[in-house]
């Protein structure tokens, strides 16, 4: 066996040091420093040095101890069996490794049966019950050694005190992900922020916050899921397969992914993969990958374990969505209201499926909140279609020389002054569409499919018009002839007068859509829709008050004042007169005295995955239409809009007897309300 060179020991040791600080940490402290993706390679390094020097590897390293020592604060617990932790796949090649080597040690060449469940991104626990009893609870630990946290687990709704049915053991101790579904994490940290506290980072941060506070009431008001999925230490009998206990656990009471399934052999793993990872991005929660265990309990037990990990299960991650990167500066853009975003420009990094080389920083707080200078090591997000986001700065990777990021004082584009609104964290270029940045934004909006729909007028010959000054506002789209056109880049004769009959045909238009394409703010299509329709023509709406405005349903004080502001500004008539002036024209339409919105007084609760849209468009779009949304079913709910794998809100509302909607039904609702309307 060869023996290691200094190199690769000083490697080595150092490697040990960084996952020994990076899991204390995790496991601890709470406060991850650097992404799964990140330490799973820090770990699988080290596992690679000690497979070809198995001399170096001591008592002491990380593999042959998971976790890191528990804190004081809470009284320590002895799990009656440790709590293993699992083998990553990194791919399908890892994954027919794996089948091969369950197979190899079973002696068989036949097709293995794996259940495969998510893995959710939260905090393993332990739950012990006696007689049926909640007796204790406890976080993971360092696998052997955990912390007691039964006052804060009892808490969790989702978490049985007493479990009901046949057959219960008479010591039973599950084991379970504790979680923060989106909805709650977005709704705490909209509480957490306006009491001027620091926001957590991502749901699981939360929930392990959450879990580690001392004072249960805490905890309590935390919006927390545990879902279990295996037994531990157990006094009685069991089922004889992993899938069998699962509906077991559930029928006593617990909360089981109800993602779960069997499948056989690697091939049937690649499908259940690919299946899940398609609707990871929609699914109420947050999970890394899927955990596929050899089904039959007795084949698990031929399989065993080595010291860190059983044989017999695996987690395929999913490409990472976090890594780590440089910040190299930082730009100023200014959108069409004026909003002034800060954009990161980052070293290119690939995550999430894609090479990111931006990520917007929203305003000067979250530049504060995340303490960010330029040359930081950042952690850097993108989950699913999301725009990236900067996570978090790693500081212990700070280097020598960083630079503070100045913010602007005067517009980036135009130079205008840039003004802060109280009550705001956005700041803004006062330029209007004096600005060239403000005043493409304007341009693309206006023209864009929703608004006044002309085709031929993409976003690069916005940019030319303006930067060649053809156009200062929308009004002078319709006195630009052929000509000109057929001058900018990659437009010829033809196409130019193919723009032009386009802005000839978009004159024809309705108040709507005229309304929509100002770019007032806060108007989107159903707040225009709903001006139109309650005033009937431009003069009556010009001439409302801000009381008057309140009167449309969707109209609150926020979006009346906008709404009165922009009629009050000169600049913007001038440009609704040169547009009328230059054909812009609409049928009026008798003002309607009241305006019931076709759902009105109704309310709906939607759960499960939405293949057309996501289930914000949906909450959106009914509430447009005077529909209610609400979090959880109860005796008030009109209808629960059911996606795919609903599950406890579906079975309460079929309990409470109230209607379902599947996806079809919605969007069949929709249209015909839209119709209607
Ligand atoms: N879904 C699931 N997550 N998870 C995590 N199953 C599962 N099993 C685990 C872990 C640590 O460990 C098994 C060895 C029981």
């Amino acid at each position: 066996m060869a023996k290691p060179s200094p190199s690769v020991i000083e490697h080595y040791e150092a490697l040990k040091q960084q996952i020994e600080y990076h899991s204390k940490c995790y496991y601890l402290e709470n406060s991850q420093e650097i992404p799964d993706a990140e330490f799973d390679r820090l770990f699988a390094d080290l596992l690679q040095i000690e497979a070809q020097y198995p001399a170096l590897v001591m008592p002491d390293s990380p593999s042959q101890r998971v976790g890191a020592e528990p804190l004081t604060e809470f009284e320590s617990v002895t799990h009656e069996l440790p709590m293993l932790s699992l083998d990553n796949a990194f791919g399908s090649e890892d994954m027919l490794a794996f089948d091969k080597r369950v197979r190899d040690r079973l002696k068989t060449e036949e097709a293995i049966e794996y259940a495969c469940e998510p893995k959710f991104d939260g905090i393993a626990v332990s739950i012990l019950y006696r007689d049926g009893n909640l007796q204790r609870a406890a976080t993971r630990g360092d696998g052997s050694t955990g912390e007691n946290i039964t006052q804060n687990v009892r808490t969790i709704q989702s978490v049985p005190l007493k479990l009901r049915g046949d057959k219960i053991p008479a010591v039973l101790e599950v084991r379970g992900e504790v979680y923060m579904p989106h909805e709650g994490f977005a709704k705490l940290n909209q509480t957490v922020a306006s009491r001027g506290d620091k926001v957590f980072v991502n749901p699981r941060n939360a929930a392990a916050g959450s879990l580690r506070q001392l004072d249960s009431r805490i905890t309590a008001a935390r919006p927390l899921e545990c879902c279990v999925y295996s037994v531990g230490y157990v006094e009685g009998a069991l089922p004889d397969t992993h899938l069998a206990i699962l509906q077991v656990l559930s029928d006593w009471g617990f909360l089981v992914s109800d993602l779960r399934q069997s499948v056989m052999a690697a091939a049937g793993c690649e499908e259940y993969y690919q299946f899940l990872a398609a609707q990871r991005a929609q699914l109420p929660y947050d999970i890394d990958g899927i955990v596929f265990k050899v089904n039959r309990i007795d084949l698990q037990q031929q399989l065993g374990a080595v010291s860190r990990a059983p044989r017999w299960a695996i987690a395929h991650k999913f490409p990472a969505q976090e890594e780590i990167t440089q910040l190299r500066e930082v730009e100023f853009q200014v959108g069409r209201t004026g909003a002034i975003t800060p954009v990161a420009r980052l070293e290119p990094i690939f995550v999430g499926g894609v090479t990111v080389s931006n990520a917007s920083l929203h305003n000067r707080d979250e530049i504060e909140r995340l303490a960010l200078k330029v040359g930081d090591f950042v952690v850097v997000r993108r989950a699913g279609d999301v725009i990236p986001q900067i996570v978090s700065v790693v500081h212990s990777r700070r280097p020598e020389q960083v630079f503070d990021i100045e913010f602007p004082s005067q517009c980036p584009v135009c130079q205008s002054d840039l003004v802060k609104v109280e009550g705001e964290t956005i700041i803004r270029c006062t330029g209007g569409l004096v600005c060239a940045a403000q005043r493409k934004q304007a341009i693309k909006h206006f023209a864009s499919r929703h608004a006044m729909d002309i085709e031929g007028l993409g976003d690069k010959l916005v940019e030319q018009l303006v930067d060649l000054d053809c156009v200062q506002s929308p009004a002078d789209l319709y006195r630009l002839n052929a000509e000109q056109i057929s001058q900018l880049e990659r437009m010829g004769k033809k196409s130019a007068e193919n723009l032009i009959a386009a802005l000839q045909t978009s004159c024809a238009t309705r108040l709507d859509r005229f309304l929509y394409a100002l770019g007032i703010r806060e108007v989107g299509q159903a707040t225009a829709k709903n001006l139109a329709s309650y005033f009937g023509s431009l003069e009556a709406l010009q001439a409302a008050s801000e009381e008057a405005l309140q009167s449309v349903p969707d109209v609150g004080p926020v979006v009346a004042k906008f709404i009165a502001e922009f009629f009050c500004n000169a600049n913007n008539l001038a440009v609704i007169s040169a547009l009328r002036e230059n054909g812009v024209h609409w049928p009026d339409v008798a003002p309607a005295t009241s305006l019931e919105l076709p759902l009105e007084g109704k309310t709906y609760v939607i759960t499960g995955t939405l293949a057309s849209m996501d289930r914000n468009t949906a909450k959106e779009q009914l509430q447009a239409l005077g529909a209610k949304v609400a979090g959880s079913v109860s005796a008030k709910t009109s209808a629960l809009v059911a996606g795919a794998n609903a599950g406890s809100k579906l079975s309460k509302a079929e309990d409470l007897g109230i209607d379902i909607l599947d996806e079809a039904a919605l969007v069949n609702l929709l249209k015909e309300c839209e119709e209607a309307s």
